[in-house]
């Protein structure tokens, strides 16, 4: 729906290669409104809860190792109409082989452990992320001026 929100988080390779802003456009090119945003170094708990979902998967402790290297990470809501699964167009295929090159994955990435982003993959997970790493009074509302001739 219009109101839709995706929770997007720059990982900490996205973060220490410099990227965070390029990443950032894409989403305000794209013409989605960015509803939160801050830089987190997360705790193990957080990345155990946020990635729980993978917690039997032989990568998933050097997942959480990953996101919790102690460089950031830059979480994001990004909100727009279908930007859940635009959003996951955007980042691109999980493993690099097979994202398009014109995606963010496939702009910046070649390794499965090393993707630079996430970005929700359904409303439910979305709204878990959202839940997990914000709260409502980091949440801003506001009307970008743009809107009217982005979305009908
Ligand atoms: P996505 O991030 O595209 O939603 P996912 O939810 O299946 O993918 O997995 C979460 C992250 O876990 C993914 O971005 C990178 C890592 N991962 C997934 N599959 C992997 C694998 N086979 N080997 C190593 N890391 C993997
Ligand atoms: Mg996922």
């Amino acid at each position: 729906t219009f109101s839709e929100r995706s929770f997007v988080m720059i990982k900490p390779d996205g973060v220490s290669r410099q990227i965070v802003g390029k990443i950032i456009s894409r989403f305000e090119e794209r013409g989605y409104k960015l509803v939160a945003v801050k830089s987190v170094t997360p705790s193990k708990e957080l990345a155990k809860e946020h990635y729980v979902d993978l917690a039997q998967r032989p990568f998933y402790p050097g997942l959480v190792d990953y996101i919790t290297s102690g460089t950031p990470v830059v979480a994001l809501v990004w909100e727009g109409k279908d930007v859940i699964r635009q959003g996951r167009r955007m980042v691109g295929a999980t493993n690099p082989l097979q994202s398009d090159p014109g995606s963010i994955r496939g702009t910046y990435a070649v390794s499965v452990g090393r993707n630079i982003i996430h970005a929700s993959d359904s409303f439910e997970s979305a709204t878990k992320e959202i839940g997990l790493w914000f709260n409502d009074k980091e949440m801003s509302s506001y009307q970008p001026t743009a809107w009217p001739w982005i979305f009908s």
